[in-house]
């Protein structure tokens, strides 16, 4: 069957769809241990039904010894014990499917935990079957006697991504914690453990998969050292086999679904993303660059980003991908600090005009926009002070690496992790003003809920006809309705200008003009924005300016 095709992209269901994130551990606990769990999803699918997002993306809910809050996985086919059971699972999508949602889960597939059964074994001896479902080397003698690390890899949580193993002498890789041990992928045994825990969850009627880190799964087997001018990152992400190992499992799984993919890409360059998801490629179907959420960054500290390089970003990524590639558009997950904090202006004043704006940039721009949970209210960044208060491992292995040894003072690591930390995005959903916003009837959450929940909450803002959720709301309901906002060509239209964000998306005659003023200060319009007949707006607009944080949505 010929597949319909508009403004030269083909039509699919995953380019159309508004993605909604769902960090289990964080969303809603029914069970009052202080954990979200299966159950609370569930119990919240009207209000996700009512808002208008037609994807649920749920972060790991397999069982886990949680190192990693889940990205540590020690059995693919069973549900995280805190999370409920298999019955819940299937409870929560048929939920989903009921309402006409779909969902996605997290494929977490670089590496296990090394409580997976496969490392339990592998760890055992050299010549256990499962040794080579794991990245083994030896070290290197030094002269003095020492033993090196078989290269000079780091791990992304601080320290060597090297553990040496006592009961075999042998070093394992982690690109991440100790406790997640990398597979190795060019053991076709290995592939087909994989393919098949995804037909496992894709039989249960999963529409697809979140994959985790997913182009480190190819290695260099003989680990050359990391030389100074490179980046380890770049080097891990563009491994040998990625691209056949990808094909393959398109070939021998994906492609026997309706199923959706989007792959978590740290490493891959807006340029070669259609490597990965050019439709002719049969690869994936999206990725995550992280270019806009590492704009804000430098190295791990947090860096003043500036509007015009923003802009440029989003026109690299239309340039780069043509018509037979597609993206995702999203600013926040639950490894990144708050949306409006992060890229808006969280102040009281401005906090939801802001928040409006950054959700209407998201749900306009070229590719699949999502959202995470709590971006409808507008949540923001906790006000963390001491170590004590967090909970991640990256903050917490950083802080015993490079604070504890003197490397880094404790003000200016605590400085900049308070911008830039991923436990902002993991403090519970807050869904109304009683005790802990609601989020459990337990006295103590696992993380502390952020106090500003008695005045930004679900509750308030579903009543609010002007909140935040409500706009988005009505922009979800706009977006849907209108093809231009999906398949229409993209053009900025004042890539120079350092606060205002012009662009229009025109399909056929059809033309929207986006106009996003990023600063407190009044800007100017120019004159077919301000002649254009308003669709949305965030502000009582006036004609020919748009006022601090304004945004306004104008068919041309
Ligand atoms: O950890 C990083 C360096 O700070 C990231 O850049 C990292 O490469 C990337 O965010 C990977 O994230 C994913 O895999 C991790 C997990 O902790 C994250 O939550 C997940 O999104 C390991 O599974
Ligand atoms: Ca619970």
């Amino acid at each position: 069957m010929a597949q319909e095709s508009i403004n030269g992209y083909t039509r699919h269901w995953w380019k159309e769809a508004v993605v909604y994130q769902i960090y289990p551990r964080s969303f809603q606990d029914s069970n009052g241990d202080g954990i979200g769990d299966l159950p609370g999803i569930t119990s919240r699918l009207d209000y996700l039904k009512n808002l208008g997002v037609d994807v649920l993306w749920l972060s790991p809910h397999y069982d886990s010894p949680n190192a990693d809050n889940g990205y540590d996985i020690r059995d693919y086919r069973k549900v995280m014990r805190e999370f409920g059971t298999m019955q819940d699972f299937d409870d929560l999508l048929a939920g989903v499917k009921g309402r006409g949602m779909r969902m996605i889960v997290d494929l977490v597939a670089n590496h296990t935990s090394d409580e997976h059964a496969w490392f339990v074994e592998s760890r055992k001896s050299k010549d256990n079957p499962y040794r080579d479902y794991y990245l083994w080397r030896p070290g290197k003698p030094q002269p003095d006697g020492q033993l090196l690390p078989p290269n000079n890899f780091g791990s992304a949580f601080s320290g060597p991504a090297w553990t040496l193993d006592a009961s075999t002498g042998e070093y394992y890789l982690h690109l991440f914690a100790e406790k997640q041990p990398d597979l190795n992928w060019d053991n076709p045994k290995v592939r087909d453990e994989v393919y098949d825990l995804m037909r496992f969850w894709l039989d249960k009627g999963v529409d697809g998969f979140r994959m985790d880190v997913i182009p480190f799964i190819s290695k260099d087997a003989a680990f050359p050292d990391v030389l100074p001018h490179e980046s380890q990152v770049h080097i891990n992400a563009n491994g040998p086999h990625l691209h056949e190992y990808l094909r393959e499992m398109n070939d021998r799984v994906l492609s026997h679904y309706d199923c959706t993919t989007v792959g978590e890409a740290h490493g891959i360059t807006i340029e070669d993303t259609p490597q990965l998801v050019d439709e002719r490629r049969h690869e994936l179907n999206m990725i995550f660059n992280f270019d806009t959420v590492r704009l804000n960054r430098d190295g791990r500290n947090w860096r003043r980003w500036s509007l015009p390089e923003l802009k440029a970003i989003y026109t690299r990524q239309d340039v780069a991908l043509g018509k037979h590639s597609w993206n995702t558009i999203f600013l926040a997950n639950h490894d990144n600090p708050r949306l409006v904090s992060a890229f808006g202006d969280d102040s009281p004043e401005y906090r939801e005009k802001s928040a409006k704006l950054l959700v209407t940039m998201l749900l306009t721009l070229k590719g699949t926009p999502y959202l995470y949970q709590g971006d409808e209210l507008g949540m923001t960044n906790y006000p963390f002070r001491s170590i004590e208060e967090y909970d991640d491992i990256e903050a917490k292995n950083a802080w015993a690496h490079d604070v504890l040894t003197g490397y880094e003072s404790a003000e200016h690591y605590l400085e900049n992790l308070a911008k830039v930390s991923r436990d902002h995005a993991r403090t519970p959903m807050q869904w109304d003003a009683s005790a802990n916003a609601g989020f459990t009837s337990g006295s103590k959450p696992w993380l502390a809920v952020n106090p500003n929940y008695t005045g930004i909450n679900a509750a308030q803002v579903v009543a609010d006809p002007y909140s935040v959720y409500q706009f988005t709301r009505n922009l979800l309901a706009l977006r849907k309705a209108t093809l231009a906002l999906v398949y229409g060509d993209f053009e900025d239209m004042a890539p120079e200008h350092p606060s205002l964000f012009l662009y229009e998306r025109t399909l056929g005659d059809e033309r929207y003009l986006i106009a996003l003023n990023f600063s407190r200060d009044t800007v100017a319009l120019p004159e077919p924005v301000a002649n254009g007949r308003v669709v949305l707006s965030n502000t009582e607009g006036k004609f020919g300016e748009l006022r601090g944080w304004e945004a306004r949505i104008v068919l041309a």
